[in-house]
């Protein structure tokens, strides 16, 4: 699975009418996979754009994950289910779900040690930097963690948080196997260059 760069999305950042071009573009400028990450809405209506994500998604070659809802990764048949310190836990999923892939986040060194337990496909660590887009978002961890998270972790460390043009390079440079973004995708005036600088900013890093 590539992890180089993935996009987290949900219906009023991306409507579902603009999820087919969006993704594209995206997709063209190197995008790897997207996560569906809904926060507002009912079952119902993230079930019916997640059909259109995850459509999409496999059209285009890219992996299809889905936030917090184990429910809805399995009803969606998506690659993975993204898990953080604060929602189902991890072995639950596992049980329930032996063949899902699993991604999980940590906050920081503590929780990466507990993510790592569970042996998961990637740990998206941060926010690296104040993110604008979580509003219940812990410290941002900084660069220097972040270099640390990689050194002491067995499974493959994705920087998320604050990620932008301006500091991508510094986050490959820590070492880690790929980007997590919302805003610097899909705040931008055109999201599929906006990808491809992300991805080009691994060889200045
Ligand atoms: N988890 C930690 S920071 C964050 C999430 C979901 C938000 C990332 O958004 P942005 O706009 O890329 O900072
Ligand atoms: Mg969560």
């Amino acid at each position: 699975m590539d992890l180089s760069l993935q996009v987290l999305i949900d219906h009023e950042r991306v409507p579902a009418a603009e999820v087919g071009r969006w993704l594209q573009s995206v997709a063209r400028g190197g995008v790897t996979g997207v996560q569906l990450r809904e926060k507002e809405g009912s079952s119902r209506e993230s079930y019916a754009y997640g059909e259109r994500v995850a459509y999409v998604a496999r059209e285009l070659g890219l992996w299809f994950s889905v936030n917090d809802r184990l429910d809805l990764a399995l009803a969606l048949e998506a690659d993975l289910v993204h898990l953080g310190p604060d929602d189902l836990p991890p072995e639950a999923a596992r049980r329930i779900a032996p063949k899902l892939g699993l991604g999980l986040s940590a906050r920081n060194l503590d929780e990466l040690a507990w993510a790592q337990s569970f042996d998961p496909l990637y740990v998206g660590y941060g926010p690296v930097w104040p993110t604008p887009s979580k509003a219940d978002a812990a410290p941002a961890v900084g660069l220097v963690e972040l270099a640390e998270a990689v050194r002491r972790s067995a499974c493959p460390i994705v920087a998320i948080g604050g990620i932008g043009q301006d500091n991508a390079a510094s986050a490959w440079a820590a070492g880690v196997a790929g980007l997590a973004v919302i805003s610097a995708v899909s705040e931008a005036r055109d999201p599929g260059r906006a990808a491809r600088g992300l991805i080009l900013s691994r060889q200045s890093a």
